[in-house]
Order: structure tokens, then sequence, then C-alpha cells
């Protein structure tokens, strides 16, 4: 190095440049998944071992059981709780112990929602891996792009602002990107989620699908073909229904699939805007999420 500097001071810009290149050669990019993956060891828990964020939308839980922090938290280690994302954009980050591993051709973790044949309220999936290593969900995320997404109906880029009535009888109101707006009914409390950072409004992001509802008789609606929480799937109606999710399903913010080995951090939030009549709004359930990438490393 001391000879390198040397020379550097005599040929000036000529040997930078070849210094550059020889560096460059030498020092091997790192490999951010081999450096911060968290391995399976026979440790690991295959299910969600810590909530990041919960940040639900309005909805008629929203502050009560099912719809509070400590509901949020009950998720944690199990598949037979229950939380409510409140109306479109709600949102919960959950994590696990581990990274969860992109199978090879296999889905790779499963979310339990509480739908049935005639009742779908479908939530949209985003994963991301940790790879500043910090441990915490503030690196990219990534949509699961479900059957609707490449729907004409569906609205890719969508946001809503939910206002606080600050009133147990008002309605919470919405505005939407596209100019629309609409309200989430009001009840005897205030449904607008009085425990976040925000209390004036809130805005929410994401994809807004458009499930097929039945208003003929008892109110039903119809699930999505595939890719979505809380969307009713017979293969898994016997297992505490579950949606199973493949990472090769992810895809970045223009739809184009991405490649990933692994994911650290999963957000679902609620992917419809509807009211549903005296069933209230359309809001997405959780159960808990089971890592289906551990039975590779743990029997
Ligand atoms: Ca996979
Ligand atoms: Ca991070
Ligand atoms: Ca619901
Ligand atoms: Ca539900």
């Amino acid at each position: 190095m001391k000879n390198k500097h040397v020379l550097a001071a005599i040929l000036g810009l000529s040997l930078f440049t070849f210094t550059a290149c020889e560096k460059d050669e030498n020092i091997e990019p790192i490999d951010v998944f081999e450096e911060y993956a968290r391995p399976i060891t026979t440790e690991s828990n295959k299910y969600i071992s810590k909530i990041l964020s919960y940040r639900p939308g309005p909805g008629q839980y929203t502050n009560k059981n099912l719809g509070d922090v400590a509901s949020a938290e009950k998720i944690v280690g199990n598949k037979t709780a229950l939380v409510s994302l409140g109306a479109w954009g709600g949102s919960i980050i959950f994590t696990f112990d581990h990274t969860i591993y992109n199978r090879e051709n296999d889905k790779d973790f499963i979310i339990y929602g509480n739908a049935f044949s005639s009742f779908s309220e479908p939530g949209i999936v985003q994963v991301s891996f940790d790879e500043n290593g910090n441990g915490l969900a503030d690196d990219t995320w990534y949509e699961i792009a479900g059957s609707a997404h490449t729907k004409t109906a569906t609205l890719h880029q969508y946001t809503t602002t939910y206002t606080n009535p600050k009133s147990d009888t008002e309605a919470v109101t919405w505005t939407d990107n596209n100019g629309n707006s609409g309200s989430i009914a009001a009840g005897t409390t205030n449904k607008y989620p009085l425990f976040i950072e925000e209390q004036d409004e809130v805005t929410y992001t994401g994809t807004r699908v458009f499930p097929t509802v039945n208003t003929s008789g008892f109110t039903s609606t119809e699930p999505l073909e595939w890719g979505y929480v809380d969307n009713y799937d017979a293969d898994y109606s016997a297992n505490g229904n579950g949606n199973a999710f493949d990472i090769d399903w992810a895809v970045d913010t223009d739809m184009n699939p991405v490649s990933l080995e692994g994911v650290d951090f999963i957000k679902v939030y609620t992917g419809a805007q509807l009211n549903l009549g005296f069933l209230g709004e359309l809001s997405t359930e959780i159960k808990g999420a089971e890592d289906l990438s551990i039975v590779d490393v743990v029997e």
C-alpha cells in the first residue's frame, strides 16, 4: 500500500485509475442475504414471534376487542387468536424468530384468517427482507401480486385518507386519490384508530381490489382466485382457513417479479373498501401465521 501511494504521487491519475481497477477485482461484493439472513435452527418457532406495527383502518372492532393492540399481540405464537385490520389500508406487520426461506417451486408461509365459503374479506400481503440487518422493517417492501392484481378494476398506488371525527357518534369520513369519498358508518364509539400517532387524519397507501358482493338474500362476498389473506380457499378450509403464499409471487412497484431468497417481515392490509350494510365494513381478519420453510430444516 505504501509503495502504491508513492507511485501514485509520481504517476498521478493514471495510476489512481489502475489501483481503482485492481481494488474492484479484489473486493468481493457482499452477499446481503448470506450476511443478514437469520438461520432456521432446531430452536426456531414456526409461528409469529413479534408484532412490529398495528395500524388498523376505522371499523366496527377498532379500539375494541379484535381491533386493539392487545388483540394484535395475541396472534404471536399461535394460529387461533383473531385481530381485525379494519377498513381498506389498515395493516399489521409481523416477523418470525428466523428468516422465512423462499422454497423452490413451493409455497413458503401460511396466514390464517376467518373466511368461509360465502364470506371472504381479502387482505393484501407484502414481504420484505432485512437487507440492512438492523432488525427493523425499514427495508424495501414487495407486494404479493395475487390473481386480482392484474384485473383492470384494481387500483394501484392507491391512497385513502381517513379523518378522525373526534366523536363517538359520527361516521369516519374518507377521501381517496381518485376524488372519491365515503364513510365508515357511525356507531356508539369512535371508529377511528385512537392509538396510532396520527390523531387528526391518517393516509394509507396500497392496492385496492374489488371482490364480488352478493346482496340478494344474506350478504356474501366471493373469494378472489388466489394470493390473498382471509380469502376462502377450499384446500385449507379444514386447516384453520389459511392462505398459503409463495415468495416468488412478489413484485416491485411496477408489477415486475422480483427474486427474493427469503423474507423477514410480512405486512398484511385490508384490500377492499366495501360497506356491507348491517355486517359493517369489509375488514380482513388474521388468526396467526406459520412459516412453511421451517420444515426443510426442522422436522
Ligand atoms: Ca417459494
Ligand atoms: Ca431493516
Ligand atoms: Ca372482518
Ligand atoms: Ca374475515
